[in-house]
């Protein structure tokens, strides 16, 4: 059975935020997805759409899955909707969990559903924080190396372990 190493991007700020990020971990292997290592969370203020909403909370973790990329994200929406996510609210709204693939080995695809590696890896700091703390040496299958980029001024704050 083939197995890949992916990366996720957990991200909460609705509720208990930590609650949602550690059920998350606990989550995802039922749905086919080992989490083998976990960062740091990071208190970060909220990038996108809709700027006038609560911090979030933000992690990553480093995965081993035989799933197919697209069955990876199907188990990503399936935890976020175990912890009560809403599908039917505008684009960047708070929710209560938000699980994103965001690399998984060296795929580059784009779908009407999927792109990989994710758009928001080169340039969100919420996501390249603790990517970086995971793996410092870590590059895109196009060669870039995150710990290259250029830093951006986003707030994130490091916080404890999860696990
Ligand atoms: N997620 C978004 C939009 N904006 N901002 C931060 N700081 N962290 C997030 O996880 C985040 C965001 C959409 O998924
Ligand atoms: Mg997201
Ligand atoms: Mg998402």
């Amino acid at each position: 059975m083939l197995e890949r190493t992916g990366y996720l991007g957990l991200g909460s700020n609705v509720g208990d935020s930590e609650g949602h990020l550690r059920a998350a971990l606990a989550l995802l292997p039922t749905h086919g997805a080992q989490v083998i290592a976990v960062s740091s969370t990071y208190v970060t203020e909220p990038v996108g759409e809709i700027l006038d909403q609560p911090d979030f909370l933000n992690a990553a973790v480093r995965i081993r899955t035989a799933l197919e990329p697209e069955e990876l994200l199907d188990a990503c929406k399936a935890v976020e909707a175990e912890r009560g996510r809403q599908f039917d609210l505008p684009r960047h709204s708070p929710r209560p969990l938000d699980v994103d693939l965001l690399l998984l080995d060296e795929i580059e695809l784009v779908t009407d559903r999927l792109t990989l590696p994710h758009p928001e890896v080169r340039n969100r700091r919420f996501v390249l924080a603790p990517l970086l703390e995971l793996d410092p040496d870590l590059t895109l299958p196009d060669g870039t190396v995150l710990a290259a980029l250029p830093a951006n001024e986003q707030r994130a704050e490091r916080r404890a372990p999860l696990a």
